[in-house]
């Protein structure tokens, strides 16, 4: 079966949901089978597809989602969280039991990034206060040892390596002598042999010789869909205990890893960032999945949907849309939105109102809400309900006891007309985004 590359076809799936003119049922439906598609071609399991697809869907065509958040911005957000979650929200870290000594076994196949790798969990480990160690048990690629030793001897993490010796399990138990007491020691294998066969039976008596309290399958973040392929090898003769994807630095976005995990069901614990030592760090789900659907400042979006959940009730947005509009309406629909933060923030929030209210008047309604506030209250309630019935003598009378200008209260029956007029506006065509769900007549 030809697989696809897991990441740039989910990305390909939520590009057209980003295209899209609208946001409707059909196309969250053909999200989900787009996603669908994807995973099963990386081959993820079908039960767990469904159940993750399934869950997407119903997010996705939840009747309730905040206002200030588009459908569009909703979807995304369940795709991305739903995938994080499959991902595992916060990985277990690698547990390194202190007082003992701690075996670590790196496999994969060659050129994927393992004994870089090796050296910078060394690193790691050495700068949380472990003594770390090192063994070469590679002995297919002549400068193996050479390559080690290079990395180790900058930060002072001791290696044993033998070249003599054919075998790399005699080496890795030699070495494992010699390392002792050792916090953490890390056992580098060849990533090649005369044949796969061969290798694989390698690991497998490796393994079952020197009982690693993990072995770790280093994968190459810019490979596609060979990851799955790999893991599952590697995974057939050693069991995965945690993956490591290495080169995701530059531009990949790491849909391999995905389909790794996928696989074999082990978890990402850290991923390397760089050429150098120190160019390793914990994985986080969440950063992961953006970078995997290409979209870097998810967060900002993430982050702005949270606020919305939290800041507007839907009820209050809507009554502000939809209800009479006599002056004493505005008013107190100001009143109450403006406990719930800047007015001008809370218009921004509503989808295509903020193409529709001109800057300017947004700053206006902020800042002479107060002053308003008065004048409103300066009013005979037959005014504020019929503000038509306003003539000169009104106006003076209103500007004098509420301490204003006749202008600034002739200001505030004109702001009147205009919002007056665009409410009437979004009744009749209602609003662009939010379509059915404010039914606003
Ligand atoms: N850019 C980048 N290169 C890496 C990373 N990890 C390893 N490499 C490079 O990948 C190549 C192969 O790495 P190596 O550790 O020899 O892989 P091995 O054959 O599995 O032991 C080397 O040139 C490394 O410098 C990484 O996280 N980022
Ligand atoms: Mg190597």
């Amino acid at each position: 079966m030809v697989l696809e590359r897991l990441g740039s076809s989910l990305y390909a799936a939520l590009r057209k949901v980003f295209r899209a003119p609208i946001v409707d049922e059909q196309l969250v439906k053909e999200l989900v089978r787009d996603i669908q598609r994807s995973l099963l071609q990386a081959d993820v399991n079908v039960k767990l597809v469904l159940d993750l697809s399934k869950r997407i869907e119903e997010r996705a065509l939840k009747k309730k989602f905040p206002p200030g958040v588009s459908r569009r911005e909703h979807l995304v957000k369940a795709v991305y969280e739903e995938l994080t979650h499959f991902l595992g929200e916060k990985p277990a870290p690698l547990k390194i039991t202190p007082g003992r000594r701690n075996l670590l076994m790196l496999v994969g196949i060659q050129g994927s990034g393992k004994t870089t790798t090796a050296a910078k969990l060394a690193r790691y480990y050495q700068k949380r206060g472990l003594r770390t160690a090192l063994i070469c048990a590679d002995t297919f690629r002549p400068g193996a040892l050479a390559q080690l030793q290079q990395l180790a001897e900058k930060v002072n993490v001791p290696v044993y390596g033998s070249p003599k010796t054919d075998s790399a399990t005699e080496i890795a138990l030699e070495g494992l002598e010699r390392f002792e007491d050792y916090d953490v020691v890390l056992i580098d294998t060849a990533g090649r042999h005369k044949d796969e066969e061969s290798l694989i039976q390698e690991m497998r008596t490796m393994e079952k010789k020197i009982k690693p309290d993990e072995v770790i399958l280093v994968i190459d973040g810019t490979i596609g869909q060979q990851a799955a392929t790999q893991a599952k090898a590697f995974h057939e003769a050693t069991p995965i205990g945690s993956i490591f994807v290495a080169k995701l630095d530059g531009s990949a976005r790491g849909g391999g890893a995905l389909s790794a995990v996928a696989a074999i069901g082990a978890p990402i614990r850290f991923i390397g960032t760089g050429e150098k030592i120190d160019d390793i760090e914990s994985f986080v789900p969440s950063r992961f999945v953006g970078r995997l659907l290409g979209m870097g400042d998810l967060q900002t979006l993430i982050d702005k949907v949270r606020e919305a959940e939290v800041e507007v009730p839907e009820k209050k947005v809507q009554a502000f849309l939809t209800g009479r509009f006599t002056l004493t309406d505005m008013y107190e629909q100001f009143k109450s939105m403006k406990s719930l933060g800047p007015l001008k923030h809370l218009l921004k929030m509503i989808p295509g109102l903020s193409y529709n209210v001109p800057e300017d008047m947004m700053e206006m309604a902020e800042d002479r809400l107060e002053k308003w506030k008065v004048i409103i209250e300066s009013m005979t309630p037959g005014e504020r309900e019929k503000p038509k019935i306003f003539n000169s003598s009104r106006v003076r009378r209103v500007a004098h006891g509420s301490g204003t200008s006749e202008k600034e209260v002739k200001e505030l029956l004109k702001q009147y007309k205009v919002m007056k007029k665009m409410m009437k506006r979004f009744r009749r065509k209602g609003l662009p985004f939010l379509g059915k769900k404010f039914p606003t007549r």
